[in-house]
């Protein structure tokens, strides 16, 4: 039988709904394409009409004409992952909603950047859900566990192959809930989504083998539920960019080793580049922080402040011209009443 409890339905949704106007029918967006969705209901999926929904998502639809259906709201997400996108504009992408693991693919068979892998994580804690690593692809290579464990404090990293299935339980033990592939294209994301499920829900390509990136293969972002688990996996497309936004917080629990020095710093505002007492830069000279760590750290530091920077001007922005149309329509009026006068 098809219920929404293997979408993840519990308490807290069916609380929040309860607070909504009769009338509207519960569901989760499994599926999300331009200006329409997929979203799972008691009685399975239907298309919806509307927008600015994200795959994850809780919401209450409204019966349209027929057997359609209308987007009526968007119930408050617990999580989602963010994204500052690429180029010069300040949007925020939503990469997934409700998420509660985030599971992070590092591929063996490329070049391991730990910077990218720290950026990853960011993303990830910056979302509210708990971030695990896998270590995808261990039968093609193998990569400096040790150094993705230093770039990770505080998170589990699993070395799996979705090829002789090693590794699979083991990282099954680290997960909960609805569960979000995120990583480089052709990290393996698909292929161990496909795994945890025992299936082939998720479309599958190839590394173009003169350069190891990805054929970016999976274009949707899209919500499958592990049989006989209360798991709920959400895949997602491989990124170009990862641009970190919106909370200090996020890049404080990625590194929170380099916080939990600099709280031993002399000085409260040490900037750790020459100050005497510093303890960041003793680890640093001892060998047991890398100059690149730290290097990074400053710049998802300063990024993440010049995103926030950029979103509140366009905020402010938006609440000028809108004063302006309001003081714009006041002029027109006065001036219709000054001729009536
Ligand atoms: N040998 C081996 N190959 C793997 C493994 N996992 C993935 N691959 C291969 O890696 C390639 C990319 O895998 P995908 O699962 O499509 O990668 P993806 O991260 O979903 O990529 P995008 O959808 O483009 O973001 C495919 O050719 C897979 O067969 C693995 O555990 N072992
Ligand atoms: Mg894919
Ligand atoms: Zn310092």
């Amino acid at each position: 039988m098809f219920t929404l409890d293997r979408y993840g339905l519990d308490q807290h949704w069916l609380t929040e709904f309860e607070k909504l106007s009769p009338g509207s029918v519960l569901a989760r967006v499994v599926r999300v394409d331009r200006g329409e969705f997929d979203a799972a209901t008691a009685d399975g999926i239907v298309r919806v009409a509307g927008t600015h929904t994200c795959a994850g998502d809780w919401v209450a639809l409204h019966p349209h004409s027929g057997h359609t259906f209308v987007l009526a709201e968007i119930l408050p997400r617990r999580t989602a992952i963010e994204r500052a996108s690429a180029g010069s504009t300040s949007e925020i992408q939503v990469l997934g909603a409700n998420v509660d693991t985030v599971v992070v693919t590092v591929a063996s068979d490329t070049a391991l950047d730990l910077g990218r892998v720290e950026r990853y994580i960011t993303l990830a804690w910056g979302s509210g859900a708990l971030p695990v690593v896998a270590i995808t692809k261990s039968d093609r290579g193998s990569v400096a566990e040790e150094q993705v464990l230093a770039a990770a404090p505080g998170v589990a990293v699993c070395r799996t192959s979705a090829l002789s299935g090693g590794g699979i339980d083991a990282l099954t033990m680290h997960l909960r809930g609805t569960v979000a592939l995120i990583g480089p294209s052709g990290s393996g994301k698909s292929t161990l989504g496909n795994a945890l499920l025992g299936g082939t829900a998720f479309a599958i390509g190839d590394t173009r083998e003169a350069d190891g990136k990805g054929r970016h293969t999976t274009v949707h972002r899209e919500l499958v539920p592990i049989p006989d688990t209360k798991l709920i996996l959400l895949d997602t497309p491989g990124l170009r960019s990862v641009g970190v936004q919106g909370s200090e917080d996020a890049v404080a629990s990625a590194f929170s080793d380099i916080e939990e020095l600099a709280a031993l710093c002399r000085f409260g505002d040490c900037a750790h580049r020459s100050e005497p007492g510093c303890v960041v830069l003793a680890a640093v000279h001892a060998g047991e922080l890398t100059e690149r760590r730290l290097g990074n750290y400053r710049k998802l530091l300063r990024e993440n402040a010049w995103a926030t920077s950029r979103h509140d001007a366009r905020a402010r922005n938006e609440k000028l011209r809108e004063y302006k149309q309001i003081s714009k329509s006041l002029r027109r009026k006065y001036a219709v009443d000054r001729k009536l006068r």
